[in-house]
């Protein structure tokens, strides 16, 4: 087995999670990059991806284990606000182009200005010359390479995924410097002052932003509640236990009333399945944005605006219906956002009990923290001497005899 293969672990448990954005014309190789990577056979013919792709892997480095999101986002240039956040999440970047093809090389510069405009400054970035294989049509040549990286400050790296020349050491490279936090002091001052880290080892907290040892805070946290309507409560529809997952969601719009925590409330295609249970809305607090969506994730343009207003707070807490169903696919969509998603196993249901246990296995394969109401309230109080302790208790004292308490 080579060198990178025998990195490349599983991603279910890790130390740190990365976004790596991996970014180039059509053609140079990002689609293989994935592929190779993920032991997927490389792609045969071109294949323009569309929209975007990412893959994720974990990796291995002395005896650091982190999961590796990397991020395609294709080249469509419309869509450059709308994909900028990519750019701002990535904790480091690979430029791609084709030594063979001398537009791929032009294009880079255009590249590597976005990165510099949308990016945290000093995370790694590096522009790699793809197709080292073919050098017999290589058009440029090593030295431009380079230089252009070199103008830009940027690490300059020449592979072939084809082959897997010189990609382990790319991998490696990346990884190290991202662990490292080098050149990353403005990073570093950001996530001081805007990210608590609960972490011992300041030195990693320039590329870290979330992972599954973070801890919940007031500051960085918001709440989804998903599709918990009228039909929920149909007894010709009836979801497993779904008085549980009602109290739990009373309890939390209470509990982001007292902590000002943002709230965001979907309802799927109200007409069919009805609005909010009244209960629920009830307790909602005046800050609360509430929507309607067709699109099962909760993750749609509708609630773009909520998320862009807090995209500073990157901790969700997710809880409602259908398990394997809205909250399944609001929680893949949300990590593949670098959200860290806290699902309430107390407060999420599917019409069978087969279905919820299933999806909450999925979501935590994926990455998901699971957890209870109880758990995350306690966490994000801290102190029995936080002054919103008491207010906190009174809501806490709520009857919890329906809890569901199985997995
Ligand atoms: N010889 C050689 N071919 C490669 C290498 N990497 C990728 N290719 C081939 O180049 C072609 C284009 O690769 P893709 O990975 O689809 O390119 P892409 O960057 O994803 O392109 P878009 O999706 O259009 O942006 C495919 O046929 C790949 O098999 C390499 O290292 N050497
Ligand atoms: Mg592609």
């Amino acid at each position: 087995m080579d060198s990178s293969a025998s990195k490349i672990t599983p991603t279910r448990s890790y130390n740190y999670h990365f976004n790596v954005l991996v970014i180039g014309s059509t053609g140079v190789g990002k689609t293989a990059l994935f592929k190779h990577l993920t032991l997927e056979s490389l792609p045969p013919v071109h294949d323009q991806t569309q929209g975007v792709s990412f893959a994720a892997i974990g990796y291995q480095l002395n005896n650091t284990q982190s999961r590796l999101q990397l991020w395609d986002i294709s080249n469509e240039e419309e869509n450059r606000t709308k994909l900028s956040s990519y750019y701002t999440g990535a904790n480091g970047v690979i430029i791609m182009f084709d030594i063979t093809d001398e537009h791929s090389f032009r294009d880079v510069s255009d590249y590597a200005k976005n990165v510099k405009e949308l990016c945290t400054p000093g995370i790694p970035v590096v522009i790699v010359g793809n197709k080292s294989d073919l050098s017999a049509q290589r058009v440029v040549p090593e030295n431009r390479g380079f230089s252009l990286a070199n103008s830009f400050g940027y690490e300059y790296r020449e592979i072939s995924v084809a082959k897997n020349i010189g990609l382990p050491q790319l991998l490696e490279y990346l990884v190290s410097q991202m662990i490292e936090g080098k050149n990353s002091s403005l990073e570093d001052k950001a996530v001081s002052k805007e990210i608590r880290l609960n972490t011992p080892d300041k030195s990693i907290a320039s590329s870290l932003k979330y992972n599954n040892k973070s801890r919940l805070n007031r500051e960085e946290t918001i709440f989804l509640n998903c599709d918990i309507t009228d039909l929920a409560k149909d007894p010709k529809y009836p979801l497993w236990k779904i008085d549980s997952v009602i109290t739990v969601a009373q309890i939390m719009a209470k509990i982001s009333d007292i902590m000002k925590i943002p709230i965001l409330v979907s309802e799927q295609v109200p007409k069919v399945f009805g609005h909010t249970v009244s209960e629920i809305k009830e307790s909602l607090p005046a800050h609360h944005v509430l929507y309607e969506k067709t699109r099962f994730s909760m993750v749609t343009e509708e609630a773009e605006q909520f998320f862009k207003e807090n995209k500073k707070r990157k901790n969700a807490v997710l809880y409602g219906t259908e398990a394997h169903v809205c909250i399944q696919q609001t929680c893949l969509d949300l990590l593949e956002r670098g959200y860290m998603v806290y699902v309430l196993v107390d407060g999420i249901t599917s019409k069978r009990e087969g279905d919820r246990t299933v999806a909450i296995k999925r979501m935590e394969q994926a990455g998901a923290i699971l957890t209870t109401a109880e758990s995350v309230i306690f966490e994000l109080l801290g102190d029995a001497k936080d002054p919103l302790f008491k207010p906190c208790l009174q809501i806490l004292k709520t009857d919890r005899t329906n809890q569901i308490s199985t997995l």
